[in-house]
């Protein structure tokens, strides 16, 4: 009765958010190796449970039996059952998991646009690298009110444009969340991570920092518009305009720390 309470789009992304479904060149790997991990799981599952169940019915103790049941051990074909399938099930998982995450994780496929997104407790900054523009995120006010992600800072990308991200923080470790993407990426200071992906499809979707950053953590919000690749032109122009021009560089990260570790306050190494 529960599960009847589920939409043909949630079975077929396997219960990620729907809007995940063709959201980029990597969610459709993603649920495929996620579907197909539970079939496997399931029809494993099946098997065992029909078996253990049929053991209790048929080797039952009766009324009429007298002492201990018949005392069997090492049965060499179950044993080697017992082996072997586990060994064919981890090799699966291993070879599929292996498979995709060349398409995804390693995906390396050069960006057309390069974005840098940089954490700082507790927003984010948008450096769109190609495009020689950048946008200033404030942090998020949760004041008890209804969607108060509405005004988080918005990250523009063009649709079906391969996308390079460079990820790193200004203070702490963040991570870029867009949970319909189905990936995330840790932000650490003094290291640029990237990640190559590229939208497609149109929409909005929620992002949010998903590691434990401080007090307003929770805060840390933004808002993704996938555009089409002209309206994305118009909003860097927009931009412009404002008089974002050029970067918001290394002069606004809040430590060089993780850069000089060793370096004196005299400036000797
Ligand atoms: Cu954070």
């Amino acid at each position: 009765m529960l599960l009847a309470g589920c939409t043909k789009e949630q079975w077929e992304v396997g219960f990620f958010p729907v809007e995940s479904k063709g959201a980029t060149s990597h969610t459709d790997h993603y649920i495929a190796l996620w579907n197909g991990g539970w079939i496997a799981a399931l029809a494993v599952g099946v098997i065992t449970w029909a078996l253990i169940l049929w053991c209790i019915v048929r080797y039952r103790r009766k009324k009429t039996d007298r002492g201990l049941p018949v005392q069997l051990a090492y049965n060499m074909p179950v044993e080697i059952l017992f082996t072997v399938m586990p060994i064919i099930l981890v090799v699966g998982f291993f070879f599929q998991t292996i498979q995709v995450m060349e398409k995804t994780t390693d995906d390396r496929t050069p960006g057309e646009q390069v974005i840098e997104v940089v954490g700082k407790q507790w927003a984010w900054d948008f450096n769109y690298v190609t495009e020689d523009t950048y946008y200033a995120g404030v942090q998020v006010n949760l004041d008890g009110t209804e969607a108060p992600g509405e005004n988080a800072p918005v990250l523009y990308l063009p649709a079906d444009t391969p996308i390079e991200f460079q990820i790193r923080s200004r203070d702490v470790v963040h991570s870029f969340w867009v949970p319909a993407f189905l990936e995330k990426k840790d932000m650490i200071p003094g290291k640029t991570n990237v990640m190559h992906l590229t939208p497609l499809k149109t929409g909005t979707y929620v992002g949010k920092c998903a590691e434990l950053c401080g007090e307003f953590h929770s805060e840390m919000l933004f808002n993704v518009e996938v555009v089409e690749p002209a309206e994305f032109e118009s909003q860097m122009q927009a931009l412009r305009e404002q008089g974002n021009v050029g970067q918001l560089g290394k002069e606004y990260d809040r430590t060089d720390w993780y850069q000089n570790p060793y370096e004196t306050e005299e400036g000797e190494h």
